[in-house]
């Protein structure tokens, strides 16, 4: 049972919860050679990003991934030889009982959340104690050496190099013209919106803003002034807005490639833009309080350390008046006079963020030390 794992997923809302766990899983399988069931509360947003998959099977098998429907009744399973409990969702207290009655010992492990702050790697691997004295384990991912990593699948980089991006755009319809700058959508509602599209709308180079369906489609039309049909073009000015499907999650990864810009949400949304190696915009979830914005400074600082005072100071201008609503029109016309900078810095903060290793073979060595 040392091969066999289980990852716990409470859907607290949107994709993330469920976005990060089913990846994770289905890496342990596919490249670890590990058993994973997957325990979601909630699979409807499961069905999503898996569209082969049911919203509502108690049991089915996705990618080699045993996935479960984490049942409001809990029924005893036997518990296997490592525990992921996703983001602090609890598990049932039967579980926890024969987890603790396990005559071999479980290694119990607390996934959390992806912060830049410098406090998270003196938290990684930190064990905390349970009753009877069951130590579990918090991981944190993250982007410095004392951390857990991020999820980066083996062929990942590989296979961006590879793409056909003509040919992924067509399969959408999406024929932007030649010199534009192909941008994609993904964020909350957004009050900062309008004055974003005024300034793509007047921007110097044409735009091609690629948007899947989501919270912040009705922010866009309401802008337009018109319905806006997937598939459909419509133009003003610079600017030309396109709906797309919500598409599944390894398509979605290619709309990150394709485009030159992608605005982003959440965590795993964010860390795809960052594989992507194109600049991003990062609409982080917010929190009572502000207390997004440490989070959010922590992560553009790390980020910009290499970038030159312009570039810097135009990157936490665009995310700083996206997330805490500035003026989008003068932050983005400062991000454009430097995009060439940006476009490589992008590039070469993937290459470094690759040299590390991933979040999933992170985990398979800690419980291999654990051991
Ligand atoms: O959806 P998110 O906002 O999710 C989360 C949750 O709200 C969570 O509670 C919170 O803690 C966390 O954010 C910070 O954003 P995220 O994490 O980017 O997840 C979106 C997922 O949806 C991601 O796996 C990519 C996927 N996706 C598709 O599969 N197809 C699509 O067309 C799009 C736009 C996204």
């Amino acid at each position: 049972m040392t091969h066999s794992w289980d990852i716990f997923c409470k859907v607290v809302d949107n994709y993330g919860d469920i976005g990060v766990t089913w990846r994770l899983a289905r890496q342990l399988v596919a490249e670890h050679g590990l058993a994973v069931r997957l325990w979601v509360d909630d699979l409807t947003p499961f069905a999503r990003l898996c569209p082969g998959a049911s919203a509502s099977a108690a049991q089915q098998w996705q990618a080699g991934v045993d996935v479960r429907q984490w049942p409001a009744q809990w029924q005893p399973v036997e518990v296997p030889g490592v525990v992921i409990e996703a983001f602090g969702c609890k598990l049932p207290e039967a579980y926890v009982a024969a987890l603790d009655a396990r005559s071999e010992r479980a290694l119990w492990l607390n996934l959390d959340y992806l912060s830049a702050e410098t406090w998270v790697g003196g938290c990684h691997r930190l064990p905390s104690f349970w009753a009877k004295g069951y130590q579990k384990f918090f991981f944190f991912p993250g982007f410095r050496e004392d951390t857990g990593g991020l999820l980066r699948e083996a062929a990942l980089l590989a296979s961006r190099q590879q793409f056909d991006r003509a040919g992924f755009l067509a399969s959408l319809g999406v024929r932007p013209a030649a010199g534009t700058l192909l941008c994609s959508l993904f964020a909350y509602e957004n009050p900062a919106l309008g004055s974003w599209l005024e300034g793509l709308a007047a921007s110097p180079r044409p735009v091609h803003l690629l948007v899947p369906q989501g919270r912040i489609e009705a922010g866009v039309v309401a802008w337009l002034g018109e319905p806006l049909a997937v598939g459909t073009p419509l133009q003003r000015g610079a600017l030309v807005v396109q709906a797309l499907p919500f598409v599944e999650q390894d398509a979605y990864d290619r709309l990150l490639w394709a485009c030159d810009f992608n605005a982003v949400r959440g965590e795993d949304s964010f860390v795809r833009a960052q594989w992507a190696g194109r600049p991003l915009l990062w609409h982080i979830y917010p929190q009572e309080e502000d207390a997004h914005r440490v989070k959010l400074e922590a992560f553009v600082q790390l980020y910009s350390e290499a970038l030159s005072a312009p570039a810097r100071q135009a990157c936490a201008a665009l995310q700083d008046a996206w997330n805490f609503n500035g003026d989008m029109a003068s932050a983005w016309a400062g991000y454009l006079a430097c995009h060439a900078e940006l476009a490589a810095h992008a590039e070469d903060w993937c290459a470094a963020l690759a040299a590390r290793p991933d979040l999933a073979t992170e985990l398979v060595q800690f419980h291999r030390d654990w051991l």
